[in-house]
């Protein structure tokens, strides 16, 4: 019997991605269902050039459903995960609600793929902005070893999703045509402005986001104790998420020898070479799987100390392609 795959959250910015990816990977599944909560029911969204019509998304929906997709925020995934797994389905989930449960896989599979087959029905999507990273990072650890990582995130309004992406074309929209600027999603104006401040704060100063690259990059790359610390900053961008990447290594480097050791590793493009203004930007990265590496250059003021500027589309490697990629890892192995 051929695969059923379902993606809950359909109708959204991310999940209206998966079937997109899903459909341009020719993900072999004989049947896709959408699914999404009761506003979205019945509006009817194209897959193969044929139409599907949106369900309502409740255990019974995941009856003889092989893979689920989810990506419907935190309360739904908690609420329904669950049942989903309980009904024989394994659960691929782009939220927050299971990504530091010690049950639950949180998997970029060129980094960690084989940790897929501890699954017990859920696995986990990491944040946009720890996915990028980790790509990079893993290679550097394995052949140098990560003594310290401190990471800036320049990050897009497309991860807040659709309600980001209109409050900075309103607001630009406002600005040039001398309109009142309404902040309907950030807590400031976006247009013109950089924000410091991603997800809500904690109790230590940092916010929500920032504890998600440190705590999801230990998690993914099995190094508990790593040193590593992380700004995050929402700016003007539509999409794809820049991070500036300073590493200190274990050991000595070369910096010919990184750049080869990039453009061998899985997922990333090398995009350096500052003598002809060829380095990584959102314009360069969106719409592509590859993240992006380049500004790749020595920090003189520690040892072995390194720095790289890395951009990826944060809707592709950050969310949707990478949990196609999960569901390709848990089907090719079978
Ligand atoms: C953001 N990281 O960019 C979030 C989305 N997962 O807001």
């Amino acid at each position: 019997m051929g695969l059923k795959v379902a993606v809950v959250g359909a109708t959204g910015v991310v999940g209206s991605k998966m079937l997109s990816i899903l459909e341009e990977r020719s993900f072999p599944a004989e049947e896709v269902k959408a699914l999404a909560s009761a506003k979205s029911v019945g509006k009817r969204l194209l897959y193969k050039g044929r139409e599907i019509v949106v369900e309502l998304a409740r255990p019974e929906a995941f009856e003889g459903v092989n893979i689920a997709l989810f990506s419907a925020g935190g309360e739904l995934s908690k609420e329904l995960a669950p049942e989903a797994a309980k009904r024989g389905c394994v659960v691929i989930d782009n939220s927050s609600a299971w990504r530091m449960d010690p049950d639950v896989p949180l998997v970029v599979p060129e980094v960690n793929e084989n940790d897929v087959f501890k699954n017990k029905g859920i696995i986990a999507n990491p944040n946009c902005s720890t996915a990028q990273l980790v790509l990079v990072l893993w290679p550097l650890h394995k052949r140098y070893g990560l003594k310290r990582v401190v990471v800036s995130t320049y990050q897009a309004v497309s991860g807040a999703g659709k309600k980001g992406i209109d409050d900075l074309n309103n607001q630009i929209d406002a600005i040039v045509n001398g309109k009142e600027i309404v902040c309907k999603k950030f807590p400031y104006q976006i247009a013109f402005n950089c924000i410091p401040h991603i997800d809500v704060f904690k109790e230590n100063g940092y916010t929500k986001e920032e504890m998600k690259v440190i705590e999801e990059s230990r998690k993914i790359m099995h190094i508990d104790n790593l040193a590593i610390t992380c700004t995050a900053v929402r700016v003007p961008v539509l999409n794809s998420h820049s991070e500036s990447v300073n590493v200190e290594l274990e050991k000595e480097f070369d910096l010919d020898e990184v750049r080869d050791l990039f453009s061998k590793s899985p997922g990333i493009k090398l995009y350096d070479d500052y003598t002809k203004n060829v380095y990584p930007m959102p314009i360069i990265a969106t719409n592509k799987d590859e993240t992006f590496v380049g500004r790749i250059r020595r920090d003189f003021s520690v040892k072995n100390g390194l720095n790289l500027w890395v951009v990826s589309d944060n809707l592709r490697k950050g969310a949707a392609l990478n949990a196609v990629q999960i569901a390709e890892s848990l089907i090719n192995k079978k």
